[in-house]
């Protein structure tokens, strides 16, 4: 090592002309003091020796090697210091264009209910059987650095590692998409993304470009009510729904297809937030949706999605007044009902973020025997261009050799060399047809990939077909489906967006165009940007029908009531009531909460009975955003302290307005007065446990019309 290596000739000079101000006595060679063990002694344990990428053991992490004593400069020579920059140089590789920020979790998906009638693959016959996944979610817009919860569809990926080869179901949290055809995908996304010529706005869809697109793109109608509607402002990653979106086929030994569309449904049920707390959340804590994924997997609380099935014929299919192989319509589950047939749990986090949730590499196009594609002209771009983006992202062709991306059963090919090669093949035969190595991979009829026989016989051509010409009929159906409550978010995010759109003509096109799918609707929306008279509705190829409605499709009516998967916070001071707090945080955990305490100070408070409550939270940190529902235990004294704290006075605000729970003792009730909390059956003694357990369940949607406008 250095300190054996003679020392370079520069520094012997130094070394007889010592830099007195530091040290009279610089050595020639390495000099190891300061090297940084003493920094190191608290984390115990025994570590390995710390090495080059080659193996070459290093002496000392903190110093760059000098010549001419601690003061010269730094040597080229030293290969630890430029081994160490360089690799840190070339540590980013390029994000994700879309869906660049996620959060990922291990785990396993296991079948209940088998599909053997229809298809012959494993993952979707063998019943009891616990295939490993890895799941990732994301937002759309935003970059990798950008927050949690912006109004936004969320990504759904899965990828099963089935005996038969890796199976990703690469889906979003919404059953529908924005554009019909692969060709429109690259105009879709640099429309949402931030504007080129001034880089923003950043994770967000309310922008001119975006708006001018969909003005002019009708059949993004329907997907636009969908990113209107609360759907688009989870509470958690754990409580959303995930959607395959096209129709895929199914395969039984003989080659007969059935068509299927996928479902993940969460336990927790679905859970949003308002939209005044989203874009609150988004200072409160920029990784509020990664934060609560990592908590919960640590504390063992596994989210899980029950998987579930729409089967439907050739025949049934032609029967729909909609075309299965347009990815801008769902089919209501009133017309095919879902069928569970096993659920996913995940259960452990990633070891590191890089080399699984970043590394991930999900495709459309992997896929496993028994299940096949459809014609769908949405899905048959998407098969090309995730291998191809992964490429370029991964650096070269062997990024199915890292670990996340591996399958776990064997595998096979002559598929040799390029970047990154982490396999030594043996033998003289990389071909085939061979007759030389005993051992040489072959393809089988009996076990390989076979595709649906489909005939297709009609003409070339760059065409749309006439059976997605209706833009409007489903973007009435979801709208008239949701309960009135949604149908006000719907209109009130649809003021917001086109309030952001500082072109007119683009705000009025796109009201334009609400008018087909729902007067009503168009009219409030129209209200609620001050516009004067309603701009004309633009010409329709097929005008909406009339669908029967779909409450399934609603959120707010489906929420189950329930404290699992939400979190309640108490606020404490001094002097805050011993037995209050004690009751409130047995009785949220009895039913599944989690609790975290608040206080001005991270030391916590020192409560009534002389203990000392250490805080989760300190006040100016944690908004009354981060919970699902709040209480505050303080003694007057406490109380009349907090109301001169403006946090306190925003925690109780803002619990209000976000329609949540909140349970106040004597004490609390003069920051409850500064907030300007009114009373209503939301709001309740903290000594009530059982009313306020039982509120706390849900939001008080009651409250929405008294503390917000609306459109
Ligand atoms: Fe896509 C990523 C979902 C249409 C091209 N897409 C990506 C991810 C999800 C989806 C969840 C992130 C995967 C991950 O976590 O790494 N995409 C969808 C859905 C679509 C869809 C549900 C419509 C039904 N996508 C779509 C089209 C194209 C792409 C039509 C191009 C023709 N998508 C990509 C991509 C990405 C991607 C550019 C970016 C990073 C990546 O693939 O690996 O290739």
């Amino acid at each position: 090592m250095a300190s054996k290596s003679p020392a370079p000739k520069s520094s012997r000079v130094s070394a007889r002309q010592p830099d007195t101000r530091i040290s009279k006595a610089a050595p020639a060679t390495a000099d190891l003091r300061g090297n940084g063990d003493e920094l190191q002694q608290q984390a115990g344990g025994s570590h390995p020796q710390l090495t080059t990428n080659q193996g070459i053991p290093v002496a000392d992490n903190q110093n760059s090697l000098k010549s001419g004593g601690p003061r010269g400069p730094t040597l080229l020579e030293d290969f630890i210091l430029r081994e160490k920059i360089t690799h840190f140089d070339h540590e980013r590789i390029p994000e994700r264009i879309v869906h660049a920020r996620g959060s990922a979790a291990h785990g396993t998906f296991e079948l209940t209910q088998s599909l053997s009638q229809y298809t012959t693959a494993r993952i979707l016959t063998e019943v009891g059987v616990k295939t490993p996944v890895f799941t990732r979610f994301s937002t759309v817009a935003g970059g990798a650095g950008s927050v949690d919860t912006p109004r936004d569809v969320r990504g759904f990926a899965v990828k099963f590692y089935t005996p038969e080869g890796n199976w990703d179901l690469v889906g979003n949290n919404i059953p529908v998409f924005f554009i019909q055809d692969a060709m429109k995908f690259p105009d879709l996304v640099h429309s949402v993304k931030m504007e080129p010529d001034r880089a923003f706005p950043q994770a967000a869809s309310a922008h001119d470009t975006f708006w001018d697109f969909v003005s002019l793109t009708p059949e993004t109608m329907h997907m636009i009510m969908w990113a209107m509607s609360d759907r688009t402002i989870p509470r958690s990653l754990r409580t959303i729904e995930g959607f395959g979106v096209h129709t895929f086929r199914l395969l039984d030994a003989d080659g007969n297809s059935t068509f299927v569309k996928f479902h993940w449904r969460p336990v927790l049920g679905i859970q949003s937030t308002v939209w005044d707390e989203a874009l609150k959340l988004q200072a409160a804590d920029n990784d509020f949706h990664r934060r609560d994924l990592f908590e919960a997997i640590q504390n063992g609380d596994f989210p899980a999605w029950d998987l579930a099935v729409q089967l439907f014929t050739e025949d049934e299919a032609d029967a729909f007044p909609f075309d299965h192989l347009d990815a801008t319509k769902l089919i209501p589950e009133e017309l095919v009902p879902l069928q569970v047939i096993g659920r996913m749990t995940l259960d452990r986090w990633p070891d590191n973020f890089f080399a699984e949730t970043e590394q991930v590499a999900y495709c459309p196009a992997n896929i496993v025997p028994g299940i096949d594609f459809s014609n769908d002209p949405l899905l048959q771009g998407r098969l090309f261009s995730y291998l191809d983006t992964q490429l370029s992202r991964l650096g070269g062709p062997n990024f199915h050799q890292i670990p996340v991306n591996a399958p776990k059963c064997p595998f096979a090919n002559n598929q040799r060399d390029g970047h990154m090669q982490m396999q030594i093949p043996k033998g003289r035969v990389n071909y085939e047809p061979s007759s030389l190595q005993a051992d040489s991979p072959r393809a089988s009829r009996e076990a390989g990939y076979r595709h649906h026989a489909t005939v297709d016989d009609g003409a070339k051509g760059r065409v749309r077909p006439d059976s997605f010409a209706d833009h409007y009929s489903q973007a009435r159906l979801f709208f008239r489906s949701q309960s009135e409550i949604e149908q006000a978010h719907m209109a009130s995010a649809l003021v917001f967006e086109l309030s952001k759109v500082e072109t007119a003509h683009v705000r009025e096109a796109v009201v334009g165009h609400l008018r087909h799918v729902d007067a009503d609707l168009a009219q409030r929306v129209a209200d609620g940007l001050g516009m004067d008279a309603l701009p004309p509705a633009p010409e329709a190829r097929v005008e909406a029908k009339d669908m029967p409605l779909s409450p399934a499709l609603r959120i707010i009516d489906r929420m189950r009531d329930t404290l699992q998967g939400r979190c309640v916070g108490i606020l404490v001071h001094d002097g805050s009531d011993a037995g209050t707090v004690k009751a409130l945080r047995k009785a949220a955990e009895a039913d599944g909460a989690t609790v975290k305490i608040v206080a001005p100070k991270l030391g916590g408070a020192k409560l009534s009975d002389g203990t000392r409550l250490p805080a989760d939270g300190q006040l100016a940190g944690t908004p009354s955003t981060v919970f699902d529902a709040v209480a505050l235990v303080l003694s007057a004294d406490g109380g009349r302290q907090l109301t001169r704290e403006a946090a306190a006075v925003d925690w109780v605000r803002d619990a209000f307005g976000h329609l949540k729970a909140i349970a106040a003792d004597e004490g609390a009730q003069a920051v409850l007065k500064a907030g300007g909390v009114k009373p209503d059956g939301g709001v309740l003694s903290a000594t009530d446990t059982k009313a306020f357990i039982a509120a706390a369940k849900t939001r008080q949607w009651a409250r929405e019309p008294k503390v917000r406008m609306l459109a």
